[in-house]
C-alpha cells in the first residue's frame, strides 16, 4: 500500500465530503443535534502557537484523544472535538524576538503550519469552529470575561511586590517562578512594588476546594490543587505586639521561642539557619519571656511570617531548637483558648497585568474626573494595534503609542488614557472551552446552555495554573447565573510523556529529540498514530523505541493481507473458536478505548489477526469487524481497507461493534494435562466438560500414559485426579 497516496486520498474524501462536520450552520450548534445522538465534546488543551510546529508531544496528545473521540462517534455520541490556538502571550512573544519577526505575522505563520500538521494527523475537527485567541472576535469576548470580574468586585488593582524579570522585561505569577527562577529563560527574579490588576480567585478559595472531590480527575492533580489552596484552620496569637500563625493554639504552653521569616537565600537543602533577634516577648498563655529568632524555614508570605516555636510537638522547630540550644519543653495541651481563630489559605490573588506587547488589551480607562472607568461593553474590542516596536522595556510597549494611549471617558468625554497593560494568557485559556460550541457567532461569547466537556485531555503541568484558573472562571460565570454548572470539566486526562531513546527528556540542547514529520513525511500519520497508541501506557508515556514503531507496521502488513484474502480468495463463515475470539477482542476494545488503555486494545486487535489467521479460509465477517475495531486508530488506512472490502465509505458512519453475548464464553478451551503436577501436554474440550469426558480424552494420549506409567510401571487406573474446570487436569500416580 502506499501509505502516502492513501492518506491524501482519504484527507481529500473528508474534506469533499464534509465527514467531519459537526452539525449544520445554525444559530445553536446545541439545539441542532440529531436528537437521537447524545453529545460528546471531547476536548483536547489547544496549543501555544510558539514554536515553528508541532512536537512530539503534541502528537502525543493529539493523536490518541482522537482515537477516543472517533471511537465515541462510532458509538453513536454527536462528537464535538474543535481545535483552536492559545496564541497570545510570552512564549509567542518571546519566539517572535528570537526570529526577529513580528508576534502576529509569527504567530499566523505558526498557525498555518500546524494546522496542517494536525490534518495530517488526521484529526477528527471541524475547521469551522476553529477559535485563534489572538484574533479580536475572541479577545474581545475574553474583554467581556473580564469586565464582568470588574463589576462583581473581581478585578482590582493593587500596589503589590511582584516577580520582576527583568530578561523577559515583565512581572511573572507565582506559578512562572521557579525557585527564585524564570520559568521561561532562569533568570533570577526580583522583588519590586508595582501597581498591578488581579484577579480575586481567593474569593473562591473555598469553593475551588469543595468542587475538587466530586471531579474525575486523577488523583495527583487534585491533591496538588488541594496543597495548592492549602487551607489551614487555627488562630492567630499575640506574643506582645508579635502575631503568630498556628494551627496548633492547642500547643502554646511549650512554646519557648518565636521563629519570623528572614532574609535568607531560597535553598533547597533542609539545614536550618537562624538568628538570635536580641528581642523578647511574652508568652501569653506561660507569662515567660521567650527570645524571638529568625528562621529560614518561615516563610515570609504565609500566615503572618511569624510562628510560635513548639520544639515538643513539631519536628522542624525541634531541629531548630537542637540546634541553636533553645530549651524544649514538653508541656501539655492546653484547651483554654488563646488568640482569635482564623483560617489561611496558601492561594494568593491571581496577577493578570503584563507589562507586555502581545496580549489582550485590559479595557479600562482613567479619567482625570472619574477614576478608573470600564470600557463600555459596545465598544469592545479594544484592539491591540500592530506596532513596530513591540519590545519589552519595563513599561508596557502599549505606553508610547498615543493612538493607543489617547481615548475619551465614555461618562464625560473628557480627554483620559487608556490602560498600557496586557493580560496575562492564561485569562485567554481560562474560558475557551466555552466559547468553541459558539465560535461561528459574533453576537454572544457563549450561551447559558453551554455544554460540560465530557472528556479534557492535557498535560499534567497544567495542574495547578490553567486548571485552577478556568475552575475559578467556570465557578464565578455560574454564581453569575451565565452558565448552568460549576464545573464545567468534569473529567480530565494527562498524557504522559514520550521520552527520547535514551530515556531522557527531549531537548533540542541534548540533541535527541525525535520528531513527528519525519514519519509522517515517510507513511503518512497512521503508523505513527498506531505506535503511539500501542507503544505506551497512555498516561505513563515511555522512551521512543524505533522497533516496536516497526512492529506496528508489520501488523498493518498483516491486515492488509488478511483483507486482500478476504477480498479474493475462498471465504468462510467464522468457526466457534474464531466467534469468541471476536466477541472478546470488541469486548475488550470498547472497554479500553473508554478508558484511554490503548495500548491494549491494539494488542486486542493483534490477538483478532492472530485468530482469524488460524482459521484455514479467511472469515470475511471477522476481517471485517478487526477493520471496524482498527478504524479509530488509523483512521485514513482503515477507510482504505473498508473500501476494499467492498463498502461504502465513511467508515465513521458505521457503528462500532458490539460484542455478541453468545460467543462470549467459549464454545471450546484449553486446558492443561498434568502428570504428577508436571504439564504434560495441553487438550481441547468443550466449555465446562465434565471430568469423565476430560479424563477418558486425556488418557487416550499417548503422552500422558507414558508419563504416567513410566516411573511406576503400574497399570494407569492407579492414580488420583485432581480435575479443575476450564483450566487444568492432573493425574496423581499412587503407589
Ligand atoms: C505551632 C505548632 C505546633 C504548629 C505544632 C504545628 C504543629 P499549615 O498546616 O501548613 O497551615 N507556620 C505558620 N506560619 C508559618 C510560616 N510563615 N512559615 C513556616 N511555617 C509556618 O501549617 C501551619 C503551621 O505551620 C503553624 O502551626 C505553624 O506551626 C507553622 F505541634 O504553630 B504551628
Amino acid at each position: 500500500m502506499n501509505y502516502i497516496k492513501v492518506h491524501e486520498k482519504w484527507r481529500k474524501y473528508w474534506q469533499e465530503n464534509k465527514t467531519n462536520k459537526y452539525s449544520a450552520t445554525a444559530s445553536s450548534p446545541t439545539e441542532t443535534r440529531a436528537p437521537a445522538r447524545p453529545p460528546y465534546y471531547c476536548l483536547e488543551m489547544f496549543s501555544y502557537p510558539s514554536g515553528a510546529s508541532l512536537h512530539m508531544g503534541h502528537y502525543f496528545n493529539y493523536a490518541p484523544s482522537d482515537t477516543h473521540a472517533r471511537f465515541k462517534r462510532m458509538c453513536g455520541y454527536n462528537v464535538f472535538q474543535p481545535m483552536g490556538f492559545d496564541a497570545f502571550g510570552l512564549p509567542a512573544e518571546n519566539h517572535a524576538l528570537k526570529t526577529n519577526t513580528h508576534p502576529r505575522d509569527n504567530t499566523i505563520k505558526n498557525m498555518q503550519v500546524m494546522r496542517k500538521q494536525l490534518e495530517n494527523l488526521g484529526g477528527m475537527y471541524d475547521w469551522d469552529y476553529t477559535m485563534t485567541t489572538c484574533f479580536p472576535d475572541y479577545y474581545k469576548w475574553t474583554q467581556w470575561l473580564f469586565l464582568q470580574l470588574f463589576k462583581s468586585g473581581l478585578a482590582y488593582q493593587k500596589e503589590a511586590p511582584v516577580n520582576w524579570c527583568d530578561k523577559c522585561k515583565t512581572v511573572l505569577a507565582n506559578e512562572q517562578v521557579i525557585g527564585d527562577q524564570c520559568e521561561r529563560c532562569d533568570t533570577v527574579v526580583e522583588r519590586r512594588n508595582m501597581k498591578q490588576w488581579f484577579l480575586k480567585i481567593t474569593d473562591y478559595a473555598d469553593k475551588l476546594l469543595e468542587g475538587i472531590d466530586g471531579l474525575d480527575w486523577p488523583n495527583k492533580t487534585k491533591t496538588m490543587q488541594k496543597n495548592w489552596i492549602g487551607k489551614s484552620v487555627g488562630a492567630y496569637i499575640d506574643f506582645d505586639d508579635l502575631r503568630v500563625f498556628t494551627t496548633r493554639p492547642d500547643t502554646i504552653l511549650g512554646a519557648t521561642f518565636i521563629a519570623v521569616a528572614g532574609d535568607y537565600p531560597p535553598s533547597d537543602n533542609k539545614e536550618m539557619l537562624g538568628q538570635f533577634t536580641g528581642k523578647y516577648v511574652t508568652n501569653p498563655a506561660t507569662g515567660k519571656k521567650i527570645p524571638v529568632w529568625t528562621a529560614n524555614y518561615v516563610l515570609d508570605s504565609y500566615g503572618t511570617g511569624a510562628v510560635m516555636g513548639v520544639p515538643a510537638y513539631d519536628d522542624r522547630d525541634a531541629a531548630f531548637a537542637k540546634k541553636y540550644k533553645l530549651p524544649i519543653v514538653n508541656a501539655p495541651f492546653t484547651d483554654k483558648v488563646f488568640g482569635k481563630p482564623t483560617t489561611t489559605y496558601r492561594l494568593r490573588d491571581w496577577s493578570i497585568g503584563r507589562q507586555r506587547y502581545w496580549g489582550t488589551p485590559i479595557p479600562i480607562i482613567y479619567c482625570p474626573e472619574h477614576g478608573t472607568v470600564p470600557v463600555p461593553e459596545s465598544d469592545l474590542p479594544v484592539e491591540l494595534p500592530y506596532i513596530k516596536d513591540f519590545k519589552p522595556k519595563g513599561a508596557s510597549p502599549l505606553a508610547s503609542v498615543p493612538e493607543f494611549v489617547n481615548c475619551k471617558c465614555p461618562i464625560c468625554g473628557k480627554p483620559s488614557k487608556r490602560e498600557v497593560d496586557t493580560m496575562d494568557t492564561f485569562v485567554c485559556s481560562s474560558w475557551y472551552f466555552l466559547r468553541y460550541p459558539y465560535a461561528t457567532r459574533t453576537d454572544v461569547p457563549f450561551e447559558k446552555t453551554a455544554p460540560i466537556v465530557n472528556k479534557y485531555i492535557g498535560g499534567a503541568e497544567h495542574a495547578c495554573m490553567h486548571l485552577l484558573y478556568t475552575r475559578f472562571i467556570t465557578n464565578f460565570l455560574y454564581d453569575k447565573g451565565l452558565i448552568k454548572h460549576r464545573e464545567m470539566l468534569p473529567s480530565l486526562v494527562h498524557q504522559g510523556m514520550i521520552l527520547a531513546p535514551d530515556g531522557r527528556k527531549m531537548s533540542k540542547s541534548k540533541g535527541n529529540t525525535i520528531t513527528p514529520d519525519k514519519y509522517v513525511d515517510e507513511f503518512g500519520s497512521d503508523i505513527l498514530r498506531l505506535y503511539m497508541l500501542f507503544g505506551f501506557n497512555y498516561t505513563d508515556g515511555g522512551p521512543w523505541d524505533e522497533a516496536t514503531l516497526k512492529s506496528t507496521m508489520r501488523f498493518i502488513e498483516r491486515v492488509e493481507f488478511a483483507v486482500a484474502r478476504a477480498t479474493k480468495g475462498v471465504t468462510r463463515p467464522a468457526t466457534e473458536d474464531l466467534l469468541h475470539a471476536e466477541a472478546t477482542a470488541i469486548k475488550s476494545v470498547r472497554r479500553d478505548l473508554e478508558n484511554f488503555s490503548f495500548n491494549t486494545a491494539v494488542a486486542r486487535c493483534m490477538e483478532l489477526l492472530n485468530a482469524i489467521n488460524a482459521q484455514k479460509d479467511i472469515s470475511r465477517t471477522a476481517v471485517k469487524t478487526l477493520v471496524l475495531l482498527l478504524a479509530p486508530m488509523v483512521p485514513h488506512i482503515a477507510e482504505e481497507f473498508w473500501e476494499q472490502l467492498g463498502e461504502a465509505p465513511s467508515i465513521f458512519d458505521q457503528s462500532f461493534p458490539v460484542e455478541n453475548e453468545k460467543y462470549l464464553t467459549a464454545a471450546n478451551i484449553e486446558i492443561a494435562v498434568q502428570v504428577n503436577s508436571k504439564i504434560v501436554t495441553r487438550i481441547t474440550v468443550p466449555a465446562d466438560a465434565d471430568q469423565k469426558a476430560v479424563e477418558k480424552q486425556a488418557l487416550a494420549l499417548p503422552a500422558v500414559r507414558v508419563t504416567l506409567e513410566a516411573p511406576m510401571r503400574t497399570s494407569p487406573t492407579k492414580h488420583k485426579v485432581v480435575y479443575v474446570k476450564n483450566r487444568l487436569i492432573n493425574f496423581i500416580a499412587s503407589k
